[in-house]
């Protein structure tokens, strides 16, 4: 019998294929061979749909699969990464993707058998490849509208579940959800997975693989890798990994990182090094092979590949570094419950308590409930950005109100506060009583929730039902003390149902007890009516009990529900919730729903009223709460700014000039105060345009320069290029009036910005639009993934005078190549500015320039933009930037040329030498 992936794993480390897409680019494959006699008809570009060649060019890609295997491959990839309904349709052959997914299958198998008979000692296998698709489900494609999401958890779920069930039965040793950079992607893609295992019956091993955007080693959508595996933990997940975003030097922290933490096989396939300028991968087959060793020799893995630039040449390397080396063994499970923002939030024993904010709840806050009717979602947010300044670990976020539609509106919420990292890095409580609402915010978080809530008061079949939907979405849950029979508010009925539920949820729908929080009902007391003065003991020796008898569970609670029959006197209020706390914390109460912002502390109340309270919250005498009555009426207007203090200290930053608290207000994306920052600098400059190109251009260099050290992440960035739009917006009437007083209402020239094709990043270019706006020029904005073709046509169509093209990501540069290639067919000479991450000077004077008859600029930050647009846009100006252009680009094409030719030198010195020896 031969043996499977899980048997195999712990004996040594297992060798995964490289990259596909480095070794098809060897075959020099055209248009043609991509869409073969069968995909003539349809319309676009073909070449770079690499996993249709599985249908078109099936020879080519078993070669592949043939050289890899060759190499020592134990498992092989199937040319699926982009094979699913969302991604094919940029390509028009989203009908075909069962075709092309059985087709991948086949050919893997057939070799991989092939390789396993020849050899049954190493046992060969096939991994389906399912990449996370050109679409992201936790970020918005618009700046401006930042809820909005260009893809669905349900729509992703569709399409993956379409592919991994024709995978799966098409007969694939394991399933490898890889180049995961969106978390809720890749947990969309795990449901699916589920659910296709359901479907079929085949059950095989889920393994992940992450790619990690910046070097401070976050997913592109912000999260840690901490945070990554809480988001995953609920998964049957077999191995978990690293792949691409680096080579294998850079990686290795991040590897360390996860290895240290996940209770999972650990795998890694980096790129051939890092890119050179040319988004060339020139590491050597050797260079690579020694930071592997690291990997190997330090016990860091279970899985070795390769990614980007990495071919059968590589992983050839591998057989001699694993000969005999240890294998990684996992580490064990979390002893305690893990909950995910973008950060990491473990609840340990030690911790003592959690608290979770209740500020943005419609029906425990009138201003938030007013904020969300009104649609002021920027308020209600730093409502959400104050709790977690406060000391929030956790926020609550509850929408249900009778004239809501509380389904879209924490829909939409939770998709705002995706954007708001210094929110978003904390975990969310979605609570509704409605099942719908629970389940709509599921579909909207990448972190792991918590659900608030679920109850028996249904039945045990709703209940079990709603139980097991968390649990493959993968959240915590809350559970109140309520059944058929009503809300428990005694001791005996309390302890009753909080047993009855962990039977349930442990046993039979396999709930990790870690993942359960009782909330055994905190009701009001000293409402004057007797049954209801034990109610604060009830609920603590609850929690005690529960701490005794049900293992692994924790127990929260809304605390403000105590003291509602002391509304109006927050003092009374917040010493009440004090006094209870500080006695519930002592038999076990882990965390509870609270204002973050309170300030009475246990200690600080005086003996008099504490006594007073201590009779009230813990029953003490019959007449406690006529005597506490009594003492609020007294303290009512001595003590109500008690609890005022400490909101400012908060806003230490706004005592600063107002040019720090513009570029502070840029850094942290915090757009409130804008307007009144803006009208206060205006009269320190000339003219309202200068404030953006002077403060506000700093404050975005300063992110730039943060991004680049790895101390800033993209939903930071983003954050900020929107704080940015918003201080534009507000200025941009003053510098239309300052214009129209200046009679200068001619424009200073046309520009044509796109982000090109195969890029959907549009933040560089969306700043570059607003700079060149406020120089006078008009914007035609193309948006993103732009054709060439689209491109050349518009900028004839608009008479431009110039084009700027953005691009983020490496196969950017390609298509810049081609888009300049394109203006210069269509005989046209309209100048070119190139800017965006990957771009560089280098690439400009060696790649783009020489193919086009115009100038061509690349720019390192939108802040040049407005300087070279202006000498463009003058004759003679333009000539001279022309030439100084081409002197610059034709002195970096020879110190290329030398640099090149040294190697190239060095080397043949190298085989003279060895040919002497
Ligand atoms: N258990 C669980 N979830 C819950 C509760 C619970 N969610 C909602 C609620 N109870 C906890 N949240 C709050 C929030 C606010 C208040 C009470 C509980 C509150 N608000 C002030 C009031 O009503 O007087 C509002 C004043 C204002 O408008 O600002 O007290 O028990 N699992």
């Amino acid at each position: 019998m031969k043996k499977t992936i899980p048997q195999l794993i712990s004996e040594r480390i297992l060798i995964l294929d490289g990259a596909m897409g480095t070794m098809i680019q060897q075959y020099n494959l055209t248009e043609e061979d991509f869409r073969g006699e069968r995909f003539t008809h349809i319309p676009g570009q073909m070449k770079g749909n690499n996993d249709l060649l599985c249908l078109t060019r099936p020879d080519v890609i078993q070669d592949i699969h043939r050289k890899y295997l060759e190499a020592g491959a134990d498992i092989i990839e199937t040319n699926t990464f982009s094979s699913t309904t969302i991604s094919m349709a940029d390509y028009h052959v989203q009908d075909y993707i069962r075709e092309i997914n059985q087709a991948a299958v086949n050919l893997a198998r057939e070799v991989a058998d092939e390789y396993t008979r020849r050899n049954p000692d190493k046992p060969r296998f096939v991994a389906g490849s399912i990449g996370p698709t050109n679409k992201t489900a936790s970020m918005s494609p618009d700046v401006n509208n930042p809820a909005l999401r260009s893809i669905t958890y349900d729509e992703l779920v569709t399409a993956y579940q379409e592919q991994m069930e024709v995978l799966l039965t098409a007969g694939v040793d394991a399933i490898l959800i890889e180049t995961i950079f969106d978390t809720l992607n890749a947990k969309a893609a795990i449901f699916a997975a589920q659910q296709a295992m359901d479907v079929t019956g085949i059950e095989v091993p889920l393994m992940l693989s992450v790619t990690v955007s910046d070097t401070g080693g976050r997913t592109l959508s912000g999260q840690t890798l901490d945070a990554f595996l809480a988001s995953v933990q609920h998964a049957n997940v077999f191995s978990v990994g690293l792949n691409c975003s680096f080579g294998a030097r850079q990686l290795k922290p991040f590897l360390e990182q996860l290895a240290a933490r996940a209770p999972y096989y650990i795998s890694a396939y980096p790129n051939a090094g890092l890119p050179n300028s040319l988004a060339q991968y020139d590491q050597t087959p050797a260079e690579m092979a020694v930071q592997v060793k690291e990997y190997v020799d330090e016990g860091l893995i279970n899985i070795i590949g390769g990614c980007c630039g990495t071919t059968n040449e590589y992983i050839a390397e591998y057989s001699a570094l694993i000969q005999g080396a240890k294998p990684h063994i996992p580490v064990a499970k979390p002893a305690c419950l893990w909950l995910s923002g973008l950060e990491l939030l473990e609840v340990k024993p030690e911790m003592n308590f959690m608290n979770i904010g209740e500020r943005c709840n419609v029906a425990g806050s009138r201003k938030f409930l007013r904020l969300i009717q009104e649609k002021k979602y920027d308020e209600a947010l730093s409502i959400a950005r104050k709790q977690v300044e406060d000391g929030a670990l956790v926020i609550d976020i509850n929408m249900d109100d009778g004239l809501l539609d509380a389904k879209e509106e924490m829909t939409t919420f939770l998709n705002l506060i995706a954007s708001e990292p210094e929110i978003a890095r904390v975990p969310v409580m979605i609570d509704s009583s409605k099942w719908e609402v629970l389940l709509a915010g599921l579909k909207c978080v990448q972190g792991k929730p918590i659900i608030n809530s679920i109850s028996l008061k249904e039945g045990e079949e709703k209940f079990l039902s709603y139980a097991r939907t968390i649990n493959r979405y993968g959240a915590a849950v809350v559970v109140m003390a309520f059944d058929e029979k009503g809300q428990a508010d005694t001791f005996g009925r309390k302890i009753e149902i909080c047993e009855r539920a962990y039977r349930l949820l442990v046993g039979e729908v396999g709930f990790d007890p870690h993942n359960i929080i009782f909330d055994p009902n905190v009701l009001a007391i000293a409402t004057g009516i007797e049954e209801h003065n034990n109610y604060a003991v009830d609920f603590i020796h609850t929690v005690r009990w529960i701490k005794q008898h049900l293992p692994g569970a924790h127990i929260s609670g809304g605390i403000s529900n105590l003291s509602f029959s002391f509304r109006g006197n927050n003092y009374i209020r917040e010493a009440m919730h004090a006094v209870f706390l500080y006695h519930a914390i002592k038999q076990g109460l882990d965390m509870g729903i609270v204002n973050p912002a309170t300030s009475v502390l246990y200690t600080d109340i005086p003996e008099d009223v504490l006594e007073k309270i201590e009779d009230v919250v813990l029953n003490r005498r019959p007449d406690a709460a006529e005597r506490l009555i009594e003492l609020a009426e007294t303290l009512k207007n001595t003590t109500a700014n008690q609890t005022q203090s400490p909101a400012v200290v908060q806003d230490a930053w706004r005592q600063g000039s107002v040019v720090e608290r513009l570029q502070y207000a840029l850094i942290k994306g915090i757009g409130d105060f804008l307007e009144e920052d803006l009208s206060e600098a205006l009269p320190l400059y000339d003219k309202a345009v200068e404030i953006i190109e002077g403060p506000l251009m700093g404050g975005m260099n300063k992110v730039g320069e943060l991004f680049g050290d790895g101390k800033m992440f993209l939903p930071q960035v983003v954050k900020t290029a929107r704080t940015m739009k918003k201080a534009v917006s507000i200025l941009q009437p003053i510098i239309e009036s300052e214009k129209a007083a200046s009679h200068c209402t001619q424009v200073a020239g046309k520009v044509l910005l796109a982000t090109v094709k195969g890029d959907v990043h549009d933040i560089g270019k969306n700043i570059v639009s607003v700079v060149m706006a406020c120089n006078g020029y008009e914007i035609i904005d193309l948006g993103v993934m732009v054709p060439a073709e689209t491109i050349v046509q518009q900028a004839i169509e608009y008479k431009v005078d110039m084009i700027g093209l953005s691009g983020l990501i490496t196969p950017s540069l390609e298509e810049m190549v081609h888009v300049a290639v394109e203006l210069q067919k269509a005989g046209l000479h309209i100048p070119l500015l190139v800017g965006g991450a990957t771009t560089s000077k280098l690439h400009t004077a060696l790649k783009i320039a020489p193919v086009y008859n115009a100038p061509v600029v690349h720019l390192k930050d939108a802040s040049q933009n407005a300087g070279v647009a202006a000498r463009l846009m003058n004759p003679e100006l333009k000539n001279e930037l022309a030439e100084e252009l081409n002197k610059e680009y034709q002195q970096l094409r020879e110190e290329k040329e030398t640099t090149e030719k040294n190697i190239v030198s060095l080397e043949e010195a190298q085989k003279n030498k060895l040919n002497l020896f």
